[in-house]
């Protein structure tokens, strides 16, 4: 077949040129923030998957260099570099500056990747200040670089391939920073979304290199699962106490449409489903999701039913007793994905639902006559899940009703602001009653609420609604917040939009930060996904000098004002241990005022990669914690999530 017919330039449709991406990059990738930067390594690696995926590739490796370039290799069957008819240019230059011009090269019958915005290699070249591709095809070695775009020079043929050389592309690219409001390459953002694409497409190596000067212990990792979705729950599970050894796994394949799932019990209390469509990690849920719970919960009620297991429950078990300490991956290839809701990662193709449902249906059927005593313990455990919900339920309604609207059931530690908008409305949950106290003389009443929290919170982790509902803690900021929880959580309900987690900025502090970002995960998750939640950074020191005073957040940035602004002989450097022991002036300028405060923004990034590190540093298994805790977090209190 010529190459001609396989991708005819008639193919090409959309001539938007990239000046287009460059004006409205986050029409394109989402944002311009440390997301949208991180988004460009994806759509790069989503190609090299798609050859992969195609059979033509089976190793990647990206690399963070130590000049600000992130490149991409793999060894597939590189970009064409034959002259393109219509444009008369190579297709090399025709794919990386016309917008959408990649899958319409192609003779694959669909396209598995793409990313999230799915929009091809071109984007990233428009929001490259450089980027440059090597091409290994067609018996030689081709190079062609770019500016922001714009081709520089002609494409060359450097060489010819060596007689045992694989093909392959490699696209290296330095992110603009005229664009990017930062430049700052996470090597654990970038791990957990390459080693998550490693766990759904089994078989492909994929390895990460960091050469940035600094990084010496997590320089280089290889992700590699021949088990698949398997090992992803495997993985999972790793600090979790499995109820079958095995994990459960089906795979099916219907219209083109091609589902796996894979499924491991636990003793936890925390579960956790993860749905993808195409790679996608689909957050809001979808058909496929549907499709499964709807057949784990009949597929489990028979089961009890028919052995006469829900004797002391006078009715059915419900989904989420089932789903209690359930880790799940859910994983679909669809030839024509329909993505939806706020952020487009909601499947909605209903032709789906019906496949995961007859899979799970039939497989988990099967499996639980054949394995009777883990069916029997699963059906058990989900029995005490709906209790412990019936006693939820009327604590619950307690919460409600105390809550129900007049502000004197608001709880006597909180000090509400006098806005009752939450778009301007803010709360500081302040670690300890000094804390509080000067925070509660330091704050603009107009907009800023108060509410001090006793010490270390409950372990959600480790206990179910019904005692955590008990917890007088958690009450208070449920109320305080004023959204409900759980299941009943509705964001649009919260009162403040911004909800400030003001801690030391110790090993306690970290601590309790935890404790509360384990709750807000576990129970009021859309508040982080909404992004609704921040920390304080406080400073640690405060150094004054001749009538000015300057504060530093860490001790190179202490000695850098010394030896700066105070010619090496301040008249005064005040540490400060903790929130409770500055002054409420000082925790005003330093802490609360928005001109001069600096918050962190808490956002949940990857959902697995959050409920692993939760499940890690909350659960019981010490060594995995250790070992968690020196790998992600030298000096990082908590990991980007
Ligand atoms: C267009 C057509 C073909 C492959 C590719 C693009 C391709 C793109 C990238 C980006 C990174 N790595 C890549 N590898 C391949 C198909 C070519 C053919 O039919 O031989």
């Amino acid at each position: 077949m010529s190459q001609e017919s396989e991708y005819g330039a008639g193919q090409i449709q959309v001539l938007e040129g990239l000046e287009a991406v460059r004006k409205r990059p986050a029409m394109y990738i989402g944002s311009t923030d440390s997301r949208g930067l991180h988004h460009l390594v994806y759509e790069v690696v989503d190609n090299s998957i798609d050859e992969a995926l195609a059979g033509h590739c089976d190793e990647i490796t990206v690399t963070i260099h130590d000049d600000g370039a992130v490149s991409v290799a793999d060894d597939g069957r590189g970009i064409p570099v034959d002259t393109h008819e219509e444009y008369d240019r190579p297709a090399l230059e025709v794919i990386l500056t016309v917008l959408h011009a990649g899958g319409k090269f192609d003779n694959k019958s669909y396209q598995v990747s793409g990313g999230l915005h799915g929009v091809g290699v071109s984007v990233v070249n428009a929001l490259s200040g450089r980027l440059e591709t090597e091409v290994r095809r067609d018996g030689g070695v081709y190079r062609h670089a770019f500016e922001a775009g714009e081709p520089v020079g002609d494409m060359e043929r450097v060489r010819d391939m060596e007689p045992d050389e694989a093909t392959g592309t490699e696209i290296r690219f330095w992110p603009d920073d005229d664009i990017f409001e930062t430049d700052e390459f996470s090597f654990s953002t970038l791990s957990n979304r390459l080693r998550e694409l490693a766990f759904l497409n089994s078989g492909v190596r994929i390895t990460l290199r960091d050469e940035r000067a600094d990084e010496d212990e997590t320089a280089e990792e290889t992700y590699e699962y021949d088990g698949g979705i398997r090992e992803f729950v495997e993985y999972l599970n790793e600090t979790r106490s499995a109820m079958h050894e095995e994990v459960i796994y089906f795979e099916d394949e219907d219209q083109n449409i091609q589902v796996e799932v894979a499924m491991q019990a636990t003793e936890e209390l925390q579960g956790s489903i993860h749905a993808f469509a195409n790679n996608i990690n689909t957050r809001e849920g979808g058909t496929h999701l549907t499709g499964f719970k709807t057949a784990l919960t009949r597929t489990v009620n028979d089961y009890a039913n028919d052995n006469d297991l829900l004797d002391d429950l006078d009715e059915n078990l419900k989904g989420e007793d089932i789903r209690e300490g359930l880790t799940a991956v859910i994983s679909v290839k669809h030839p024509d994905p329909q993505f939806e809701g706020q952020t487009k990662t909601k499947l909605g193709n209903s032709e789906v639902r019906g496949i995961v449902e007859s899979a799970i249906h039939e497989g988990l059927g099967t499996y639980f006559e054949e394995h009777p005593d883990t069916a029997q313990a699963i059906v058990l455990k989900a029995v005490e899940a709906a209790k412990a919900r019936k006693a939820a339920q009327k604590a619950e309604e307690l919460t409600r009703r105390k809550s129900a609207l007049d502000s004197t059931s608001l709880p006597g530690k909180l000090a509400d602001c006098q806005t009752k908008d939450p778009d301007e409305a803010e709360i500081f949950i302040a670690e300890g009653d000094s804390a509080g106290g000067s925070a509660k003389q330091a704050r603009n009443p107009e907009f800023q609420a108060v509410l001090p929290i006793k010490g270390k919170i409950l372990n959600v982790e480790k206990h179910r609604l019904d005692r955590i509902l008990e917890n007088e803690q958690i009450r208070n900021m449920i109320t305080a917040i004023g959204a409900g929880i759980g299941d009943e959580f509705d964001v649009e309900n919260v009162r403040y939009k911004k909800i400030i987690m003001a801690t030391d900025a110790d090993v306690d502090g970290a601590h309790i930060r935890t404790l509360m970002l384990t709750f807000f995960y576990r129970h009021m998750r859309p508040l982080l996904e909404g992004g609704y939640v921040y920390a304080t950074q406080p400073p640690l020191y405060r150094i004054r000098y001749r009538g000015e005073t300057y504060d530093a957040m860490t001790d190179a940035e202490r000695d850098e004002i010394v030896e700066q602004k105070c010619n090496g002989n301040p008249s005064q450097v005040q540490r400060f241990k903790g929130l409770g022991e500055m002054n409420p002036e000082q925790l005003w300028e330093t802490t609360m005022n928005p001109d001069n405060r600096i918050l962190k923004q808490i956002t949940v990034e990857d959902a697995a990669a959050a409920d692993k590190m939760f499940s890690v540093l909350m659960g019981d298994a010490v060594e995995p914690r250790k070992q968690f805790i020196k790998e992600n977090a030298p000096e990082a209190e908590w990991i980007d999530i």
